[in-house]
C-alpha cells in the first residue's frame, strides 16, 4: 500500500483538524521511524516531546506488555497495585507531597485549574464564584472549552463559544503586568516556563523567579505547565529548575507515558491537592494499571539512561552548531536543552516549506506558527545523529532560495 492510499482514506473518513506532512509512518525504533514505502527518517519532533525516551523503548514496551497480560483497568472504584507505586515514585523524584493522575495534558490542566479555584475558596476565602486565574498571552495549554476560553489565538476559539469566565490575560515575560493584574480574588497564575507552541519563546532571565516571589507575597498559587518542557526536554528535570524555582502546582504529561500511553498528572503540596474529596473529581482511565506501568518505566529509563544530562549536553552542542549556519533566511536560533527553534525572517516564505524540504532529506520536523521551525528530537539522540541531521539542515538552508 502506498502513501496516497492512506492519505486519501484519512482525508475521506477522518476529520480535517490537522494538516500533517504526507508521510505515513508504520514503524519506529529509537530516534528513527519508517514510512509505508520503507523510507527511513529521523524524528526531530518526538510527538511534541511525548516520545522523549525514543520510539518503542524496549523496556517501556516490555513493562506495558507484562502489565497488559496481567491487569489493564479497574477504574478508581477499586484500587490497583501500580498506582500507589507510581504516586510514590513521582513524589520521590520531584519532592511534591501528592499526585493527581489523569490522561491527556488538557485534562491535567483542567485539574490544576479546579485545584487552584478550590484552594482559593477554601484557603484564601475568595467569595463564591469570584476566583480569578491569570494566564499569559500566546499560551498553549490544550483544547477543552475552558482552556480555549483563555487562548489569544483566534483559530483555536472561533465558533466554539460561549466561553468559561474567570481568566485574565497578561503579556508573557512582563512581571509588572502580572503584579498589576492581581486582585484579592486571584487564586493562581498559570504559566509555561518556555512557550513552546508560541515559537519556543524564552522569558527574560529571572522571570520565573520573580513570578514565584510575586506569587508568594500575594498568596497566589504559581502553576507551571511543564507538559512539554518537563521530564528532561530542556536539560533539567523541569524547566523551572533553570531558575531554581519550585512552582506550587506542577502539570506534567506527554513523555510521562514513555511515548506509549496517555498519562498526565498534577503535582502539588498536600495543602492544595489534599482538598480534593471523594467525588469532587475523577477519570475512568486515570491511574489505570497500564498507564502506571508505562509511566513507572518511563521515569526509570529517563533517569537511568541519563536522558536529562544528554539533553543538556547535546542541546548546547546542537544550538551552537545551528548558530554557525549562515543564511539570509534566519532571524534567530534559540532554545534550551533539546527544545530548539529556528525563527525565520518574515520574508523567508514560511517555515512549512523548510519542513517539507527537510522531510525530503529524511528529517521530520514541524513548523510552529508561520516562521519558526521546531527541533525536538528524542532525548536519547546521539552526537553522530545530530551531526547527520545538521548536514541536512545546512543543505536545506543552502538550497532553498
Ligand atoms: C495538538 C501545540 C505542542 C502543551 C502544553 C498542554 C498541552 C500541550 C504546554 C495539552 C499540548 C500538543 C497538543 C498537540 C500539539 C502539541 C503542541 F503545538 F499544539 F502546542 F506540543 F506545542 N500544555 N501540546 O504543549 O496536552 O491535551 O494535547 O495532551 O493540539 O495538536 P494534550
Amino acid at each position: 500500500m502506498n502513501t496516497k492510499f492512506y492519505v486519501d482514506l484519512e482525508d475521506l473518513y477522518g476529520a480535517h483538524n490537522y494538516h500533517p506532512l504526507d508521510v505515513v509512518i508504520t514503524k519506529g525504533k529509537g530516534v528513527w521511524v519508517w514510512d509505508v514505502n520503507n523510507q527511513k527518517y529521523l524524528d526531530f519532533l518526538s510527538a511534541y516531546s511525548a516520545v522523549n525516551q525514543g520510539h518503542c523503548h524496549p523496556t517501556i514496551v516490555k513493562a506495558l506488555k507484562n502489565q497488559a497480560e496481567k491487569l489493564t483497568l479497574t477504574s478508581r472504584a477499586f484500587r490497583n497495585d501500580q498506582w500507589p507505586m507510581l504516586a510514590k515514585e513521582l513524589s520521590d523524584l520531584t519532592g511534591f507531597d501528592m499526585v493527581l493522575p489523569m490522561n491527556s495534558g488538557a485534562e491535567a490542566v483542567e485539574t490544576a485549574l479546579k485545584a487552584a479555584r478550590m484552594w482559593g475558596y477554601q484557603n484564601k476565602r475568595i467569595p463564591e464564584n469570584q476566583a480569578e486565574i491569570i494566564v499569559c498571552s500566546n499560551n498553549f495549554h490544550g483544547r477543552t472549552i475552558t482552556i480555549i476560553s483563555f487562548t489569544s489565538e483566534d483559530l483555536y476559539k472561533k465558533d466554539f463559544g460561549p466561553f468559561t469566565p474567570g481568566f485574565k490575560m497578561i503579556p508573557f515575560g512582563d512581571i509588572e503586568a502580572f503584579e498589576k493584574a492581581i486582585t484579592p480574588n486571584t487564586a493562581a497564575f498559570l504559566v509555561e516556563p518556555i512557550q513552546a507552541e508560541a515559537g519556543i519563546i524564552m522569558p527574560p532571565d529571572g522571570y520565573l523567579k520573580d513570578v514565584k516571589e510575586v506569587c508568594e507575597s500575594n498568596n497566589v498559587l504559581m502553576i507551571a505547565d511543564e507538559i512539554q518542557t518537563g521530564l528532561g526536554r530542556t536539560g533539567k528535570l523541569f524547566a523551572c529548575e533553570h531558575e531554581g524555582v519550585r512552582p506550587d502546582v506542577l502539570i506534567i504529561g506527554k513523555s510521562l507515558g514513555g511515548g506509549c500511553y496517555a498519562v498526565s498528572a498534577v503535582l502539588a503540596r498536600r495543602e492544595v491537592l489534599g482538598l480534593f474529596t471523594p467525588g469532587s473529581h475523577g477519570s475512568t482511565f486515570g491511574a489505570n494499571p497500564l498507564a502506571c506501568a508505562a509511566a513507572r518505566e518511563a521515569l526509570k529509563v529517563t533517569k537511568e539512561e541519563k536522558m536529562i544530562e544528554n539533553s543538556a549536553e547535546l542541546g548546547d552542542y546542537f544550538i551552537n552548531k545551528l548558530k554557525t549556519i549562515k543564511s539570509r533566511h534566519i532571524q534567530e536560533v534559540r532554545g534550551k536543552g533539546l527544545l530548539i527553534g529556528i525563527e525565520l525572517k518574515p520574508e523567508a516564505g514560511g517555515a512549512r516549506r523548510f519542513c517539507e524540504a527537510l522531510e525530503q532529506e529524511g528529517l521530520l520536523c514541524k513548523e510552529t506558527h508561520e516562521n519558526v521551525i521546531r527541533f525536538a528530537p528524542p532525548l536519547i539522540i546521539k552526537k553522530k545523529e545530530l551531526d547527520w541531521s545538521f548536514k541536512r539542515i545546512k543543505k536545506v538552508f543552502k538550497d532553498l532560495k
